[in-house]
C-alpha cells in the first residue's frame, strides 16, 4: 500500500470541511463541526497558538483516528461534536454502518490542557436520543451526562452544550450514557486526553504519544450493520473501529521514549501484548502512578471500562507484533461458527461435495493455518479469518493486531510506515538440513542415570506417542464395542 500518499491526504484532511450536512443558521453562534470521514491515521494536530492557550506539549496521535480541533472563544476551548451514522472502513474491503461522532467511529479525540475551561457542544443526528459522559473527569454532578440521572437525555435534532474544566491530567474516554448497550455497539465512543500544565513528577515527556480504543462489534458475515442486542459473542475486534490488516503500525525512532494510552469499551478483557520490549503502567484513567509504585510487564490486562497508559524505551530495532493475546481476538468474523476439523480425513470427501457445492472447501484439516493463504470465495463485504501479509508470507493475524515498527533511520515526528524491517544478514531463524539437527530422543535416552529423575533399572522403553486422530475406514462407531 502506498502509505506515503495515504498519510499524505490523512493530514491535508486534518484541515478539514465543515459539514454540509449541518444547517448554519440553526447553529448561529456554535463553533462550525469539523468532519472527517477517512479511516488513516491523522498526523498530530498542534493547536494553533497553543502557547497562548496551555504549556506547548506533545500532541497524542490517535491510530486510525483523529484529534478534534477546537476553538478559542473568552478563554474557553469551545469544541462541537456530532453524534450521527457514519459509515466506517474497519478494513479495505470491509465497511460497516456504525453510529459514531463527527464522521467516524470512534469520534475524534478530544486533547486539551490541565485547568483548560471546555466549553463542548454535542448535536444529536442520531434517530434516538442521547447524552455523552465524560468518563474518568472530576466535573460538576450536572455535567457527568448519565441521561436520566444527571440531565434529561438529548433528544434526536437538538444540541446540548456541557462545560467544565479539565482538572486533572490523563487519559479519558467519553461514550453515550443512554441506550448504552446499543449506542456502544454501534461504536459511540471517543478519546480525551489532559496534557499536565507544567512538569508533572509522574508524568514524562515523551517522544511519541499514541492512543486507542479497544471495541468490538458483531457483524453477521455479509452484513453491513451490527447486531447490537449481542452480549458476549463478539466476532469483529477491532481497535479503533479498524482490523488488521486495516491498523496502522505504531512507528518509533530507536531510543525514543513512547506513551500508549490504550481503553477498553468492549465487554470482556483484552490482554495487549508487546514483542521486543518491556513496558511500565505509568497511569490509568484514575491518573498517573506513582514511579516507586509501577513493575515490568510485556502484557497488560485491560479490563471493561478501564484505560491503561503504557511507557517504554524502543531501543531494539525491528518489526515487534504488538496484539491482543486472546487469540479468538486475531481472528476475524470467519472464526466463529467453525467446526475443528483437526484430523478428520476428507480424502474423497472434497470432490464429492464440490459436485453439489462447486466453491467448498476444506476448512482447518491441518490446523487453521492454512486460513491464512486461502481464497475462498467470501461473501461481499467481509474480511478473511485470519489475515495480513508480512515479508515472508500471511501472518495469520487479524483483528486486534499490528505492529510496532522500531527504526534507526526514522525522522523526529514522522510517524509514516517505513515498510517492512531489513534484518541484518544471520539475524533470522532459518531453514536447516535435518541430517545437521541433533536427533530427536524419545524420553528415557536424555535422563541421565542416577540423576533423581525416578528412574529405576535404566532407561524407559521408548515408544512413539500415539497420535492418530483419523477416523478408521468407514468412519462409524460400532456402539456395540
Ligand atoms: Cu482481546
Amino acid at each position: 500500500m502506498e502509505r506515503r500518499r495515504f498519510f499524505a491526504q490523512a493530514l491535508a484532511g486534518t484541515a478539514a470541511v465543515a459539514s454540509a450536512a449541518v444547517a448554519r443558521h440553526a447553529l448561529a453562534g456554535l463553533p462550525e463541526p469539523v468532519v472527517r470521514t477517512s479511516p488513516e491515521t491523522a498526523g498530530p494536530w498542534t493547536p494553533p497558538g497553543v502557547t497562548g492557550a496551555g504549556r506547548p506539549y506533545r500532541p497524542v496521535v490517535t491510530l486510525n483516528g483523529w484529534t478534534l480541533p477546537f476553538r478559542m472563544r473568552d478563554g474557553v476551548k469551545e469544541f462541537h461534536l456530532v453524534a450521527e451514522p457514519v459509515v466506517r472502513e474497519l478494513a479495505p474491503g470491509f465497511s460497516v454502518n456504525l453510529w459514531g461522532y463527527n464522521g467516524t467511529s470512534p469520534g475524534p479525540t478530544i486533547e486539551v490542557v490541565e485547568g483548560d475551561r471546555v466549553r463542548i457542544y454535542v448535536t444529536n443526528r442520531l434517530p434516538e436520543h442521547t447524552t455523552i459522559h465524560w468518563h474518568g473527569q472530576r466535573l460538576p454532578n450536572g455535567m457527568d451526562g448519565v441521561g436520566g440521572l444527571n440531565q434529561p437525555q438529548i433528544p434526536p435534532g437538538k444540541t446540548f452544550v456541557y462545560e467544565f474544566v479539565a482538572r486533572r491530567p490523563g487519559t479519558f474516554m467519553y461514550h453515550p450514557h443512554a441506550d448504552e448497550m446499543v449506542q456502544m455497539a454501534m461504536g459511540m465512543m471517543g478519546l480525551w486526553v489532559t496534557h499536565p500544565k507544567g512538569r508533572h513528577p509522574w508524568i514524562a515527556d515523551v517522544d511519541r504519544d499514541y492512543g486507542f480504543l479497544l471495541n468490538a462489534f458483531d457483524v453477521t458475515p455479509g452484513a453491513r450493520t451490527p447486531n447490537v442486542n449481542t452480549m458476549l459473542d463478539f466476532n469483529i475486534w477491532a481497535w479503533n473501529s479498524r482490523v488488521f490488516p486495516g491498523i496502522d503500525p505504531l512507528v518509533a525512532r530507536l531510543g525514543e521514549r513512547v506513551r500508549v494510552r490504550i481503553g477498553n469499551l468492549t465487554m470482556t478483557n483484552h490482554p495487549i501484548h508487546i514483542h521486543g520490549i518491556e513496558f511500565e503502567v505509568t497511569g490509568t484513567d484514575g491518573g498517573p502512578v506513582r514511579p516507586e509504585a509501577r513493575w515490568p510487564e510485556v502484557t497488560v490486562d485491560i479490563a471493561v471500562g478501564q484505560m491503561r497508559q503504557i511507557e517504554f524505551i524502543a531501543d531494539e530495532e525491528g518489526d515487534w507484533a504488538m496484539h491482543c493475546h486472546k487469540s479468538h481476538h486475531t481472528m476475524g468474523a470467519m472464526g466463529h461458527g467453525v467446526p475443528t476439523m483437526i484430523g478428520v480425513d476428507h480424502r474423497g470427501l472434497v470432490q464429492r461435495i464440490q459436485r453439489v457445492v462447486p466453491d467448498y472447501m476444506v476448512m482447518g484439516e491441518r490446523g487453521m493455518a492454512d486460513m491464512g493463504a486461502m481464497e475462498m470465495p467470501l461473501p461481499d463485504n467481509t474480511f478473511p479469518m485470519m489475515t495480513g501479509t508480512g515479508p515472508y508470507g500471511p501472518i495469520e493475524m487479524g483483528g486486534m493486531f499490528t505492529t510496532l515498527k522500531v527504526r534507526r533511520d526514522l525522522p523526529p515526528g514522522d510517524y509514516r510506515d517505513p515498510g517492512w524491517y531489513r534484518q541484518p544478514p544471520g539475524t533470522r531463524a532459518r531453514p536447516v538440513e535435518t541430517a545437521a539437527a541433533p536427533a530427536a530422543h524419545g524420553p528415557g535416552h536424555d535422563a541421565p542415570h542416577g540423576a533423581g529423575h525416578g528412574h529405576h533399572g535404566g532407561p524407559a522403553p521408548v515408544r512413539p506417542a500415539p497420535f492418530d486422530a483419523r477416523k478408521p475406514q468407514g468412519g462409524h462407531h460400532d456402539p456395540s464395542h
